[in-house]
C-alpha cells in the first residue's frame, strides 16, 4: 500500500482516486474547487465514471481525504500523480495549472518519492517545465532523488466497456528505475500497462490518439458536404465503407466536435511544430478548421428551413458535447445556438444531463414533448438516449437532425 497523492479531481482524476483507494492505497485527492470538495465529503458524485456509492465505500475506510488545501499527512508521499486541465490561451497551451500542481507537489515530495503527470501536453513538458518546479520546490534531482514520469489519461467519459481498469495505460519515466516505479503503481489500479521509452514519446502517442480522431471526425465532416451537394446518403456510405471490415474505422458525421480533448490537444502539437520547428502540423490545423465551421453550417441550415416556414422559433434538442455526458465544454451546441441567435432567431434549449446553461430558456425534458408544436425547427445536436425520437417527429413541425438519431420522415432534414 503506498501513500498516494492525486492533484485534479475531475472526470479523469476522481475515477483514478477512488480506483487507488479501492486497490488499497491510502488517497490523498487534492483539488481547488470547494464545490466539488463539498459534493465528496458528503458523498455524492459528479462524474459519470464513479458511483456516490463507490466513492461512500472508500471515504468509509478511511481510504480516501479530500480537500482544497494540502496537508501535512501529504508529506513524504510515495506516489503523486497530476491530472489537472491543460487548456488553451488565445490558441496556445496553457500549462498554468500544471505548473501549481507541481509546485504543490513539490513542497511535499522528498526523496524516493514519485511523481506522474496525466494531463494531455505537448512532448517536452514532463522533462521540462514539471521537472523544473518539482526540483526548485523541493530542492531535489529528478531522476536521482526522485522518479518522474508521464502516463496519460485515456478516460472515454461515459463509456462503460472501456474503462480506466480495463484500457492498457502507456507508463514512461525519466529513468529505468523511475519506469519500475510509475509501473509498480499503475499495475495496481489497472489491468495492463504498457512500458514506453521515455515521457516525450507518452506524450506525443497520447497527443496522436486525439490527433487522429479529430482528423477522421473532421474527414467525414468534409464528406458529409460534400454527399450532401451531391445528393448521396452519407450515413449508408459510413456503413456500406464498414462492411470491408478490416483497414476501416467507423466515424460519423455531426454537428462538429466538442469536449476538452478533441478540439484541444491538436492544437498542442501544432503549437509546438510551429514554435520549436518552425513548421505547421498541417492536419491538425486542418482538421480544427473543417470541424470549427460545423456549428455554423447547422444554423445556415437551420436558418434556411425557418425562414422558408416563416417562423423564427426553434428548439435545440441536446447542448452536452456528446450523448449521454452532463459536460458542455466546447460543445458544438454552443456555436450553434450564438449563431442561431446572431441571425435573430428565438432559441430555447433542452438537454436533461446539463445542470447549468446560461445562454437560451431551458425547456425540462417533460416539457418538450407537449411544447414541441409550438416551434418552427427542432434542431437535434446531441443525440442523449433520453430522448423519445418517434414521438419527437410525430409532434414537431420540422426536424433538422444532425446526428441521424430520429426516423426517416418527411418532416424530418437530415443534416
Ligand atoms: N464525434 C463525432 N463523430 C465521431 C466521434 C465523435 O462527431 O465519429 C464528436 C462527438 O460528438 C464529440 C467529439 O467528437 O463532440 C468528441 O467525442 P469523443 O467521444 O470522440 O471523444 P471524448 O473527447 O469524449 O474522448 C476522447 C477519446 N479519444 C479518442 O477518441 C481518440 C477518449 O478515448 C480519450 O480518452 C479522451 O478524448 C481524452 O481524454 O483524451
Amino acid at each position: 500500500m503506498s501513500r498516494v497523492v492525486v492533484v485534479g479531481l475531475g472526470y479523469v482524476g476522481l475515477p483514478l482516486a477512488v480506483r487507488a483507494a479501492q486497490a488499497g492505497h491510502r488517497v490523498f485527492g487534492l483539488d481547488l474547487d470547494p464545490a466539488k470538495i463539498e459534493a465528496l465529503q458528503a458523498g455524492r458524485t459528479y462524474v459519470e465514471d464513479v458511483t456516490s456509492g463507490e466513492l461512500q465505500d472508500v471515504l468509509a475506510r478511511g481510504r480516501l481525504d479530500v480537500s482544497t488545501e494540502p496537508a501535512p499527512n501529504m508529506l513524504h508521499f510515495d506516489v503523486g500523480v497530476i491530472v489537472v486541465p491543460t487548456p488553451l490561451r488565445n490558441g496556445e497551451p496553457d500549462l498554468s495549472c500544471v505548473e501549481a500542481a507541481g509546485r504543490t507537489l513539490g513542497r511535499f515530495l522528498r526523496r524516493g518519492g514519485t511523481v506522474v503527470l496525466e494531463s494531455t501536453t505537448y512532448p517536452g513538458t514532463t522533462e521540462g517545465l514539471l521537472s523544473e518546479v518539482l526540483e526548485e520546490e523541493s530542492g531535489l534531482s529528478a531522476g536521482r532523488d526522485f522518479h518522474l514520469g508521464f502516463s496519460p489519461e485515456r478516460i472515454d467519459p461515459g463509456n462503460r466497456v472501456h474503462t480506466l481498469v480495463n484500457t492498457p495505460k502507456l507508463v514512461s519515466a525519466t529513468t529505468a528505475a523511475g519506469l519500475t516505479a510509475v509501473e509498480a503503481f499503475y499495475d495496481t489500479v489497472v489491468e495492463q500497462t504498457v512500458p514506453v521509452s521515455n515521457p516525450r514519446t507518452a506524450e506525443i502517442t497520447k497527443l496522436f490518439e486525439n490527433i487522429q480522431a479529430n482528423t477522421n471526425i473532421a474527414l467525414i465532416n468534409e464528406m458529409a458536404e460534400l454527399c450532401r451537394l451531391l445528393d448521396i446518403d452519407v450515413w449508408e456510405v459510413v456503413e456500406a465503407s464498414m462492411t470491408k471490415g478490416h483497414s476501416m474505422a467507423r466515424w460519423t458525421p455531426g454537428p462538429g466536435v466538442g469536449g476538452h480533448c478533441l478540439p484541444i490537444d491538436p492544437m498542442y502539437l501544432a503549437w509546438l511544430a510551429r514554435e520549436e520547428l518552425g513548421r505547421p502540423f498541417r492536419f491538425a490545423e486542418l482538421a480544427q478548421q473543417v470541424n470549427e465551421e460545423r456549428p455554423v453550417l447547422v444554423a445556415e441550415r437551420a436558418v434556411e428551413l425557418v425562414r422558408s416556414s416563416g417562423g423564427d422559433r426553434v428548439l435545440v434538442l441536446g447542448t452536452a458535447y456528446k450523448p449521454n455526458v452532463g459536460d458542455v465544454r466546447e460543445s458544438p451546441a454552443i456555436g450553434v445556438v450564438r449563431e442561431l441567435q446572431r441571425r435573430a432567431l428565438d432559441v430555447t434549449v433542452v438537454d436533461p444531463h446539463v445542470d447549468r446553461w446560461s445562454l437560451t430558456p431551458v425547456l425540462s425534458l417533460e416539457e418538450m414533448i407537449p411544447s414541441l408544436p409550438n416551434f418552427d425547427l427542432v434542431v437535434l445536436v446531441t443525440d442523449h438516449d433520453d430522448f423519445d425520437y418517434e414521438k419527437v417527429v410525430s409532434e414537431a413541425r420540422l426536424v433538422l437532425d444532425c446526428r441521424n438519431a430520429a426516423p426517416a420522415s418527411s418532416n424530418v432534414v437530415r443534416l
